[in-house]
């Protein structure tokens, strides 16, 4: 009798053992974001900022020829208020055109005399870039530089010396002003400038003159973690337009070896990314505030509204990437207050339409989750963990996620996550409703990746929600979902 008594508490004992066992997790795609992508994912938001001779000459693109005595902020300057606004209205990181194209250095370079140390401002003792650092380090956002490639203004561009300049530049940059944590190599060559005198047309080989290889190793000899931006990455990808607009199919990966700084035709390649791509190089959505990238009184009339950046919000943000805005300051030195006003409105409106999550700790069903395992539960996609997810057995790519609610609610936004981490998977899936029994199909669509914001037509009343995945490249990970 006692050997039997035993063997009853041993059996049980491994059973209860077993059912604790947590299966494999799934296996990683080829392609999954590095580290510090996957920081630039979660930023979600960053300012671009956008000051320079230009500002004060009324121009987009400097020749290269303005004397530097033209660049003038007022005594009002501060950028402080530029790095407070953004901070206040949700932006992470900050990224400032050190150098545009017109060659002006906004820091006190001592390898040019076409900077801010020969202007009028504060007697030549200003430095944007350094107020700008430390306002980030003071609000505790993010600081990134845009060094132009292409200087119109210095003498020996297009020669390997104009490479020694650049780096020089980079070099005392990233000595000076870091940590950063992205970095803007601009694709832009329009060919002519003032080059030292010369005003003349110069192009250049643009695969293979600045030599990237060897200044992104330059660069992260000094900040090893920093995200690279150029129209083809390596860290992230331009998206193929400045409207603001990334595809409604949204892949992270690219294969880089197809692409290179401005060559033409690959726009749409760049918006929605390849299904197929070897790396993991997501798009960045740069677009301005204003018509130009550059302060012109004349645009104060153009200023975006709220209703306009919450629009870009969505096809940026909204379809998995990461929105640039660019904010730039006027003569005085200030963000113009039409501009505070639109992202003061742009912060309540993403308050709003975001304030009450439906589904926050709810129950979720799933007609499939990994061995049965808690660890892949369907609740983990309401519990606000961006570290849990639910996960389907390997061979299942279609699958259903079930939400009620308690009574009848209003459904506006649906918010979906994958858990990106393991690389991107979701090819299709279909939101439908629950109104009485029925679950009623209401919207199909692509691609997931970190961040699918769906924005209904109409405010849908109903008893539920699911969400099913129609496709995926392999069994699907969702990290988390909202519904407002
Ligand atoms: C472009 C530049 O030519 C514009 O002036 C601006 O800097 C934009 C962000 O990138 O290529």
């Amino acid at each position: 009798m006692k050997f039997y008594s035993l063997l009853l508490i041993v059996s049980l004992f491994l059973s209860c053992t077993k059912k604790e066992e947590v299966p494999l997790p799934p296996a990683p795609l080829s392609a999954v974001p590095a580290a510090n992508q996957l920081a630039w994912h979660e930023m979600e938001m960053n300012a671009f900022v956008h000051f320079t001779t230009n500002t004060f000459t009324g121009k987009e693109w400097g020749y290269g020829d303005e004397q530097p005595s033209i660049f003038n902020p007022s005594d009002q300057y501060d950028a402080d208020q530029w790095v407070r606004t953004f901070k206040e209205t949700g932006f992470k990181g900050v990224i400032l055109t050190c150098k545009h194209h017109d060659g002006f250095c906004l820091w006190p370079s001592k390898y040019t005399e076409h900077s801010v140390k020969n202007s009028p401002w504060l007697y030549g003792k200003g430095d944007v870039v350094r107020d700008v650092m430390r306002a980030c380090k003071k609000y505790e956002l993010k600081f990134g530089v845009y060094l132009s490639p292409w200087d119109r203004n210095h003498a020996n561009y297009g020669s390997p010396e104009y490479i020694e300049y650049y780096r020089n530049q980079l070099k005392e940059l990233f000595d000076a002003y870091g940590p950063m944590f992205e970095m803007w190599f601009d694709g832009a060559n329009g060919g002519d400038g003032y080059y030292g005198g010369k005003r003349e047309k110069r192009s250049i080989p643009g695969s293979t003159y600045y030599d990237w290889p060897g200044t992104l190793d330059l660069v992260r000899s000094m900040e090893p973690e920093i995200i690279f931006f150029s129209d083809a990455g390596p860290g992230v990808r331009w998206v193929g337009n400045e409207r603001g607009v990334a595809g409604e199919t949204n892949w992270n990966t690219i294969t880089p070896d197809t692409l290179y700084a401005g060559k033409g035709g690959i726009e749409k390649l760049l918006n929605e990314g390849d299904e197929n791509g070897t790396k993991w190089i997501p798009a960045e959505v740069d677009v301005s505030i204003r018509k130009g990238w550059f302060y012109h009184a004349e645009e104060d009339a153009l200023v975006k509204t709220p209703e306009q950046l919450f629009d870009i919000y969505l096809t940026s943000v909204g379809r998995g990437s990461t929105l640039l805005l660019n904010v730039p300051p006027d003569r005085r030195g200030l963000i113009h207050e039409k501009d505070v006003a639109s992202l003061k409105g742009f912060r309540e409106l993403l308050d709003t339409e975001f304030a009450n999550n439906l589904v926050k700790g709810k129950q979720v069903y799933s007609d499939n989750y990994r061995a049965g395992s808690d660890q892949y539960h369907p609740n983990n996609i309401t519990d606000v963990d961006k570290n849990t997810y639910w996960a389907t057995d390997d061979e299942v790519k279609t699958s259903n996620l079930e939400i009620q609610f308690d009574s009848v609610k209003t459904v506006k936004y649906v918010v979906l996550q994958e858990y990106i981490p393991l690389g991107q998977r979701v090819k299709s899936f279909t939101i439908s409703i629950l109104q009485g029994d029925i679950w009623e199909p209401i919207y199909n669509s692509s691609t997931i990746g970190y961040k699918r914001i769906v924005k209904l037509n109409r405010p849908e009343p109903c008893n539920g929600i699911r969400i099913t995945i129609e496709d995926a490249k392999a069994c699907p990970l969702i990290s988390n979902v909202e519904v407002y």
